[in-house]
């Protein structure tokens, strides 16, 4: 296929011919990486990986997150781009450009002293400094991963200390917040530091909400001193193909956790909150998602004793022919047992 041509301006006034891009996922095991890139004709934007070490001679971001996988062959996350990636470093930040895409990771150490609130501060402020002047300055997914989230620091759950250090960075920088927040997700990892990869667009995406959830950015104040400041999905809707970006969905309904303790009545609720964004994007979509996309999905489960369960309930039509990948993380609410996030493709 013929890549289409967009015209972009950066601020600083000057024009420039952009491929449109599609970031494409895909999980391959680390012993196959090398002739899957050699066969696919893509060329990688970043790789991430739950614990297994990645090929050093890649050429593109890579990020190693401590969440272990909780079955199958081990894999690893693969973003590609059907253009050219050109990699580069700007301070904290790694960064790749492809077309009209930007993908980056960041990661910052704690430092003794300073609080979660304020290193999430620090790497924001930096990735929406980087995203602007390089002309990305849409958002369109972040990931973000520490550890402890359910722990206590001086006081405030360090969920609750990330969400402000977010937030103030976002309200700060962002253009249109909180309506342009990106798709997003919180996991705790076992171990490592602030750990934060994104994908950033020369175009803007929609924003969705899910008419079953409350927007978070929206929530009251009992779930902390600043809301979480991300969007249920965006959907980015190129020339060719339209592509949802699922944020981490939980069993949360309005503004409330359901089915506390119930490892099974929660996948499905999360199920049926997927399947009505889904829909929901599809309303909105000109071109439609369609009955016939393709999706692929990652599951992070607390309990791997409960992994059973889960896996019984993921047992849907929604779900059972897309790739999932099923991962041991802890959740940003300590009633929470699991979240799914996911990547949808009207193709
Ligand atoms: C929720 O709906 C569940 O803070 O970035 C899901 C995805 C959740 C992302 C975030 C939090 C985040 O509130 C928790």
């Amino acid at each position: 296929m013929r890549p289409s041509q967009t015209q972009r301006s950066y601020a600083a006034g000057h024009h420039t011919l952009e491929a449109t891009v599609r970031p494409r996922l895909t999980y391959v095991e680390p012993t196959a990486l090398t002739a899957w890139l050699a066969t696919s004709g893509t060329h990688p934007l970043a790789i991430i990986s739950f614990g297994q070490a990645i090929p050093r001679t890649i050429p593109c971001l890579t990020i190693r997150l401590d969440l272990p996988q909780l079955e199958g062959h081990p894999l690893l996350e693969v973003w590609t781009s059907d253009q050219p990636v050109t990699t580069l470093q700007k301070n904290e930040c790694s960064l790749a450009m492809s077309g009209n895409v930007l993908a980056g990771t960041i990661s910052l150490d704690e430092k003794a002293g300073a609080t979660l609130d304020a290193a999430t501060e620090l790497a924001y402020r930096q990735l929406l400094h980087h995203t602007r002047e390089l002309g990305f300055p849409y958002l369109w997914r972040v990931w973000n991963f520490f550890p402890d989230i359910n722990e206590e620091e001086t006081g405030l759950e360090r969920y609750r200390r990330f969400c402000v250090g977010r937030y103030q960075a976002l309200e700060a920088s962002l253009q249109n917040f909180p309506s342009a927040l990106p798709a997003g997700t919180a996991v705790g990892t076992r171990s490592g530091p602030l750990q934060i990869y994104f994908l950033a667009g020369a175009h803007p995406a929609a924003h969705l909400g899910n008419p079953r959830q409350m927007n978070a950015y929206e929530y009251p104040k009992d779930y902390g001193p600043r809301s979480p400041s991300f969007a249920r999905a965006t959907l980015c809707s190129s020339e060719s193909v339209p592509q949802l970006f699922i944020a981490g969905t939980a069993s949360v309904v309005g503004h409330t956790s359901r089915h506390v303790g119930c490892p099974i009545e929660q996948t499905q609720e999360i199920v049926h909150n997927l399947r009505t964004l889904i829909e929901h994007a599809d309303s909105v979509e000109p071109k439609g998602i369609g009955p016939s996309h393709r999706a692929i999905y990652k599951v992070y489960v607390r309990n791997p004793d409960q992994l059973i369960s889960i896996r019984q309930a993921l047992r849907d039509p929604l779900l059972n022919s897309s790739p999932i990948l099923l991962l041991q993380g802890d959740l940003c609410r300590r009633e929470l047992l699991v979240e799914i996030e996911g990547l949808v493709t009207s193709d």
